[in-house]
């Protein structure tokens, strides 16, 4: 049975990765990554200049999943563009580079530095970031992204993968299909978390984050079956040439199964990822085998994007 899997032409030994932001933000984590059974690593979102991110308490865990209002710490481009020229493709393994410029200026200038290194993998460009003090996640304004895709593309001519938010209305799902379907991009990875949420304490009486007043992105179970509408929601409306990476909700074998079936090319883990440690992927490639076996399964081409509806 194999879990291989592939976005155009990079291949993947393993079709789970961590998501980014996730025990990423290191070269000691993401090495750690490396090692593991997971096909691949990616890194924490970068800006041009480090930055410290948001006040803490900035992330909580709940026995559903977690709220973060991290708001971007990250040791700067730089940093993970040196680590990704090293790795990339070192063993079989995929390294993913993700960026999240603060201004469309910020994301041109990053993917300027790209083009101009020797870094010959997938860029993730993360336009769903929701916990920017005053900024509103890019990709829930159609026109902003048509905008800095109509410039990136311009000069850059490596693969780019571009991390969307959830959505929640199929008009919605329409509109950015119509916008991606018009750039030549390698995949598109849904979902970032659920921008937002709050969770209350009632014995405190308290939000259990400082930044923003307590809101935060939602991961873990909370958000599973967003990410599922949403793979599959953009899988039967973007041409077939965008790949997906499914994320959101991933805790077991039966959850990247679910993925799959949505149409998901590849996975990736968050919230359990830092519950758990590498691990995790051991664990889920195994329970992922055991549900393939018990259907007959070799492959993921088997099932993927196969869902059943009524
Ligand atoms: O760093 C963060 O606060 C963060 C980012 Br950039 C993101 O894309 N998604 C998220 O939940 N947190």
């Amino acid at each position: 049975i194999s879990l291989k899997a592939n976005i155009g032409k990079y291949r993947f030994n393993n079709v789970l990765l961590n998501a980014a932001g996730i025990r990423c933000a290191t070269t000691d984590e993401l090495t750690k990554i490396l090692r593991s059974t997971a096909g691949g690593c990616v890194t924490k979102s970068a800006t041009p200049q480090p930055r410290e991110g948001n006040e803490s308490p900035r992330m909580k865990a709940t026995p559903l999943g977690c709220i973060n209002s991290m708001g971007l710490p990250n040791h700067g481009l730089d940093y993970y563009l040196k680590f990704a020229e090293e790795n990339q493709g070192k063993n079989d393994n995929q390294v993913i580079l993700s960026i999240a410029g603060l201004s469309v200026d910020q994301n041109l200038e990053m993917l300027h530095q790209i083009q101009d290194s020797s870094f010959d993998g997938l860029t993730e460009l993360n336009l769903s970031c929701p916990n920017i003090k005053g900024e509103s996640q890019i990709a829930y304004d159609f026109e902003a992204v048509r905008d800095i895709l109509t410039k990136a593309f311009d000069f850059f001519t490596k693969d780019i993968g571009i991390k969307l938010p959830p959505y929640f209305d199929l008009h919605q799902f329409d509109q950015i299909a119509d916008v991606l379907n018009e750039f030549p991009i390698a995949y598109v990875n849904s979902i970032n978390s659920i921008g937002n949420g709050l969770i209350v304490n009632p014995e405190t009486e308290s939000v259990v984050l400082k930044p923003k007043g307590g809101f935060g992105g939602l991961g873990g179970d909370y958000v599973k079956p967003t990410a599922l509408a949403n793979v599959r929601g953009l899988r039967l409306r973007l041409k077939p040439e965008i790949a997906i990476i499914g994320t959101g909700g991933i805790k077991s074998g039966r959850d990247v199964f679910e993925h799959i079936l949505c149409g998901a090319n590849v996975v990736q883990i968050g919230t359990a990822f830092g519950f758990e440690d590498v691990k995790i992927f051991d664990r889920i490639s195994k329970e992922l085998k055991e549900i393939m076996a018990e259907k007959g399964y070799t492959s993921l081409d088997d099932f993927r994007g196969k869902l059943k509806t009524l």
